[in-house]
């Protein structure tokens, strides 16, 4: 890796993010650091190693800030660095962080941002660990910033973060990105007005704030004029004694890793006892288990595919991959229980001993059995009900080397936006599923090619290592336009 230690002149990279960038596992009184492969992970490597980018101090490694799910005892003298990281674990009891993680993010930010209202559950307590959470990870902040860091806040779970940093910290550089969609007015308002404004207050302690899609901007920056009458010029929101900049930066993936793995031997030997296990068409879908992914309307649009087209009876294998998550939220085994029922009675109603229309693991797959599929699938069917972009269409046109196959996009997934060239259909039309498998099914293979050269190109000009670019040359050019901004 190039030694990009410069003069000294910048400071270090501090992110913020409610996971750390490596998990920590205690064996025999040492803890060993297993890196995360997640986008986020490499997206912020890429900020250290490629030499376009806005220089950070190399010299030390970039600090993460994130909450430990070790007490404070199991980590007393040991080190938390690798080669890249040097985490800062943040503790937080077990009940604060139950009515923090559990309560405010995921039983009422989450199912908000997903309009999913009905699921959202407003609780006191809720918002007291929130501040409280937040605090906490402001506190493990204090001890280590310094005056030329500059820091970056990722998503829902730190939205007060960036306002507690500015408040003490004036004249830190603070980046704040959100990952999931950001509603429509009427659904944030649905929020207690003291929790809108504070959120609102919160976010706009950063000086620049990513959103996915320029739709999530807009929305944001209505609550912004709304909650807390903050007015906007475009992008630019003026705070009376600086400007705070909100955009979208929509985030990918490292399309040369996904490219690249196409000829990787332990994929192709994936794609080979894939395609040979299963019938002559095959659909792949892949995602944690979340109401937001659509999962059950998904299996309906097959079911109506099946019902409506039989002619590809014991021609297609459905391969239907959920990864845990979440699990001990009754809801979620609620979900886990309704998506097990309808994979077996459509097994039961349209299979026959030769066939298996739907083949369904509940349990993650190793990367090179994911990308195997992904390059062994006829069509990748992706239908959430709300996503805030979805990474997993972006990894499987990236990693169609051979430029075929047929994406299947929901309008809901905030990738629809960049990826028109794929099957776009409405998740929760059953019909509008069954007809875009027919359609991806009988696709001429140059038109699968002339659609997939367009989406790859789109990812391989904006990847991972182009959106981190991309949101650091923003924090950095806003400087500047602080001077021309003030002279209008
Ligand atoms: C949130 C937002 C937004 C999944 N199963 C396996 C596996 N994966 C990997 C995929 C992909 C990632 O997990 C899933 O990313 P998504 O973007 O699709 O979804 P969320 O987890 O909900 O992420 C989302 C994202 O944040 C980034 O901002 O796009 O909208 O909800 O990378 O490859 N990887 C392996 N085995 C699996 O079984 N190896």
């Amino acid at each position: 890796m190039e030694n990009l230690t410069n003069s000294g002149s910048s400071g270090r990279l501090i992110i913020v993010a409610y996971r750390l960038p490596f998990k920590l596992v205690r064996e025999n009184d040492q803890v060993r650091l297993f890196q995360n492969s997640g986008g986020l992970v490499s997206a912020v490597l890429s900020l250290v190693k490629d030499t376009r980018m806005p220089k950070f101090n190399t010299s030390e490694k970039i600090q993460w800030v994130g909450f430990s799910e070790n007490t404070r005892e199991e980590l007393e003298g040991q080190s938390l660095a690798n080669e890249e990281f040097q985490a800062h674990p943040v503790f937080i009891p077990e009940e604060v962080n139950e009515n923090y993680y559990e309560g405010f993010c995921n039983n009422l930010i989450w199912p908000l941002c997903h309009y999913f209202p009905s699921l959202a559950r407003f609780n006191d307590e809720y918002f007291e660990a929130y501040q409280t959470a937040n605090r906490l990870f402001f506190e493990k902040l204090d001890e280590i910033l310094e005056p030329d860091d500059t820091i970056w806040v990722q998503d829902y779970q730190l939205m007060l973060l960036p306002g507690m940093i500015r408040e003490k910290y004036p004249s830190n550089k603070i980046g704040f990105f959100f990952h999931i969609p950001f509603p429509s007015y009427e659904l944030f308002r649905m929020l207690p007005v003291r929790w809108r404004k504070a959120l609102v207050d919160g976010i706009l302690g950063a000086d620049v704030v990513g959103f996915h899609t320029n739709d999530y901007v807009e929305y944001f920056l209505k609550a912004a004029r709304l909650v807390s009458e903050y007015g906007n010029k475009l992008h630019y929101i003026n705070m009376s004694n600086r400007i705070v900049k909100v955009d979208s930066f929509p985030i990918s993936i490292d399309f040369e890793k996904f490219n690249a793995a196409f000829d990787e031997p332990e994929v192709m030997q994936a794609r080979n006892d894939a395609r040979q296990s299963l019938k002559e068409k095959v659909i792949f879908s892949v995602d944690r288990l979340d109401y937001s992914k659509g999962i059950i309307h998904r299996l309906k649009g097959y079911q109506r595919f099946l019902e409506r087209y039989p002619e590809w009876h014991e021609k297609v294998s459905f391969v239907m991959v959920v990864v845990p998550s979440r699990d001990t939220i009754e809801q979620y085994q609620q979900m886990k229980s309704d998506i097990d029922q309808t994979v077996g009675k459509i097994n039961a109603d349209f299979g026959n001993i030769y066939w298996q229309p739907i083949i369904y693991q509940y349990r993650s797959m190793p990367y090179h059995e994911l990308v195997g599929m992904y390059t062994a699938s006829d069509v990748a069917l992706i239908t959430p009900v709300r996503d805030g972009m979805n990474l997993v269409c972006k990894e499987y046109v990236a990693s169609r080397k051979d430029r075929k196959g047929v994406l299947i996009l929901s309008e809901m997934a905030g990738a629809a936006a960049e990826l028109g060239e794929a099957i776009i259909i409405n998740p929760l039309d059953s019909q509008d599923i069954a007809d875009a498998i027919k359609q991806a099914f009988e696709m001429p293979v140059e038109e699968q090619t002339k659609r997939m050269d367009a989406m790859r190109e789109r990812i391989k000009d904006y990847d991972v290592f182009a959106w981190t670019n991309d949101f650091f040359t923003q924090m950095t050019m806003l400087e500047q336009e602080h001077d021309r901004l003030r002279q209008v």
